[in-house]
């Protein structure tokens, strides 16, 4: 278990019902109006809204699912993670190693009415929603689960990938970021229209076009009439879109 894991569920096992009934308010569950404690986990560091570039879906299920079941996520990105209970019954979503993981859904079992709050966990009751923002500054492999008690053991978890910016960049796609404005978007082809301005790393004139999306997650949150800033590579002949977010 980490050192700031084990601190923080030494504080709550020592802590009275009482003190944990104030820490774990409604609050918990509306985050982003308090500031989050920011201290840096194995898994990354509590993120700011305004870093924010892109919001990511996640549905807890009462059939024990989160969905999706894997994320992907750049080294050094701060996420909205949007966080739905579809169910009926509460859910929590936890982000950590699969060790702390493991280490904490352990601990429940063995003290079911445990209840923590930290800035990589959200409480959520039935058919409501929580927002957590999250800074991915650290790369490799993670997971995420609700830790409620047989929740996990019934498989209740999910995988989560930060790939390193050293890696993307010996890929060749560390770039600039090039300005434009959103034309159509057609999420069925996997495709959008830009109106861009100079492409400096491929030598293009500012014009409008059709690129193609790496992959149709990157579009989520981006309408049509939006001021974007993107990251282009030519991939088979195919100019393809890696990372596209609102402008600052
Ligand atoms: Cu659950």
């Amino acid at each position: 278990m980490s050192p700031i894991l084990r601190t923080s569920l030494l504080t709550l096992l020592i802590s009275s019902p009482l003190q944990q009934v104030l820490a774990h308010g409604k609050e918990t569950h509306q985050a982003g109006k308090a500031l989050p404690v920011f201290e840096q986990t194995d898994w990354g560091i509590a993120g700011l809204p305004d870093h924010a570039h892109r919001t990511v879906e996640l549905t807890l299920t009462d059939d024990m699912r989160i969905l999706p079941e894997h994320l992907e996520v750049q080294e050094g990105e701060t996420v909205h993670l949007k966080i739905s209970n579809a169910g009926s019954m509460l859910h929590e979503w936890v982000l950590g190693t699969t060790k702390a993981l493991d280490d904490h859904a352990k601990l429940m079992m063995k003290f079911p009415n445990m209840e923590h709050s930290e800035p990589y966990m959200a409480h959520v009751p039935a058919g409501e929603s929580a927002d957590l923002y999250w800074t991915f500054n650290r790369s490799g492999d993670f997971g995420f689960a609700c830790l409620i008690a047989g929740h996990y053991q019934a498989g209740m978890k999910g995988t989560l990938t930060v790939s390193s910016a050293s890696a993307k960049a010996v890929m060749g796609e560390m770039h600039a970021m090039t300005g434009a404005e959103v034309r159509k978007i057609d999420r069925e082809a996997g495709k959008i229209t830009l109106k861009h301005g100079e492409i400096l790393h491929m030598g293009m004139p500012p014009m409008t076009m059709v690129f193609r999306v790496k992959d149709l997650a990157i579009l989520e949150g981006i309408a049509e009439g939006d001021k974007v800033e993107f990251d282009v590579i030519q991939d088979q002949g195919q100019m393809v879109i890696t990372q596209i977010r609102k402008a600052p």
